[in-house]
């Protein structure tokens, strides 16, 4: 636990925060689709373009040189900052959807076969279902799902009685997005190692959350956004243990990934490298090291604790309004607060916050096959972030009491 500054101090420090609907200040509870960047994250890719712009690890003058040295540098403020033991291991992606089509490619050529098992859970996003049923359709290996209970937990017994010797890869969300559930991943890949399974980990909704240390979690691989930790677009990290990434083949090809190129052969560059291909998102890379230092500046024992405080205080809120049917009741949850209005249709509900100034997500958040397994159609998701304050919650009760009453 660290900051001791105010939270007038803090939201001060986020631009976009100082904006108003009408008179009143504008709510942002969307923080789950992406959060809002930090002064220090958006000068850092000014400055880089006015200071340092040139291309990384291709030429011998000196600004790109101090462009390959900052951004050598950000890897390895990510390497310390998700403890992985080497920097090498820390892969440039665009972005969480990006690592694990790059994983889910490189089972699909080199380790899948007919028959095998790819386990994911019931409460994945699309972009850790999709790229494994393009997996499994291309290699005749079967995609099995983890079943959950109704507060939408993985049922564990469940999960140990499909954990088998044919299952390749377990690929398992420890935050979930549309229901704020927080998987004991550190336990499941305990018992996916005792089978020699390899896990892959999406930290979408949790690098921003929680402390990560791969290896204490002992994961095999770990992807996360830049976007959601108050960084850049368009720019994410695959962590992979060495062993594991040296068994896939690389991604896509092109500059940088090789070492020697013929028109007979190509040799591949070693890790990181191999894994990325063409000139990269330089400002991306130096944007979340920036947005990282902000974080460990507060601490993220400090984030934790107070998005603790958050969504209790937002959850007995919403408690009080006998029209709110919640979605998602987990023992252990992260910052995402999903429900639905009885006899309203979400949509309404999240366009007449909308309409009092603020932000929230409505609709299946891309995990369709999760409100399947409610039956519903999709949710209105208020998702939290460190900078949110229990006064804004409070207005978000009174706009949803108003909008409920135009409704129902
Ligand atoms: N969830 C949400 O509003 P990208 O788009 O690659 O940065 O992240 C994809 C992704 C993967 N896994 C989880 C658990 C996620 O939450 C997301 C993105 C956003 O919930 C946009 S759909």
């Amino acid at each position: 636990m660290i900051s001791t500054r105010t939270i007038e101090s803090i939201r001060a420090d986020f631009p976009l925060l100082q904006r108003t609907q009408g008179k009143n200040p504008y709510i942002y509870f969307d923080n789950a689709a992406t959060t809002q960047k930090p002064r220090s994250v958006l000068d850092a890719a000014r400055v880089y373009y006015e200071t340092l712009n040139s291309n990384v690890h291709r030429g011998v003058h000196m600004l790109s040189q101090q462009a390959t040295d900052a951004f050598e540098e950000s890897r390895r403020v990510i390497q310390r900052f998700i403890h992985a033991k080497e920097d090498r291991e820390v892969i440039f992606t665009k972005g969480t959807t990006n690592g694990i089509n790059i994983v889910a490619h490189g089972f699909s050529r080199a380790i899948l076969k007919p028959g095998d098992e790819v386990l994911i859970s019931g409460m994945e996003h699309h972009s850790n279902i999709v790229p494994w049923q393009m997996a499994c359709e291309y290699t005749g290996a079967v995609l099995k799902v983890i079943p959950l209970n109704d507060r939408g937990e993985i049922i564990y017994e469940e999960f140990l009685k499909l954990l088998t010797p044919r299952v390749k890869i377990l690929a398992v969300v420890q935050v979930s997005n549309a229901l704020g559930t927080v998987n004991p991943v550190k336990e499941m890949i305990a018992d996916a190692h005792r089978l020699g399974i390899p896990v892959l980990v999406d930290g979408a909704q949790s690098t921003q959350h929680l402390r990560v240390d791969v290896q204490d979690l002992d994961a095999d691989f770990f992807v996360f956004s830049g976007h959601k930790v108050f960084a850049a677009t368009g720019f994410g990290i695959l962590y992979g243990r060495a062993e594991w990434l040296d068994k896939l083949p690389p991604y896509e090809g092109g500059g940088e990934m090789i070492k020697e190129v013929t028109f007979e052969k190509t040799t591949y560059n070693e890790l990181p490298f191999k894994f990325e291909a063409g000139t990269p998102h330089i400002e991306g890379a130096l944007s979340l090291a920036e947005a990282i230092r902000y974080i460990e500046g507060l601490g993220i024992d400090f984030i934790a604790a107070r998005e603790t405080e958050l969504l209790s205080y937002a959850t007995e809120s919403l408690a009080q309004i006998p029209e709110v049917i919640p979605v998602g009741t987990a023992a252990h949850k992260a910052s995402v607060l999903s429900f639905n209005i009885r006899n309203a249709h979400h949509l309404d509900v999240g366009t007449l916050l909308d309409k009092q100034g603020i932000a929230v997500r409505t609709g299946h958040h891309c995990a369709q096959p999760l409100m399947q397994r409610f039956g519903i159609p999709g949710t209105v998701r208020a998702s939290f972030a460190f900078y949110n304050t229990t006064a804004e919650i409070d207005a978000f009760h009174q706009a949803l009491v108003r909008s409920i009453g135009m409704l129902v």
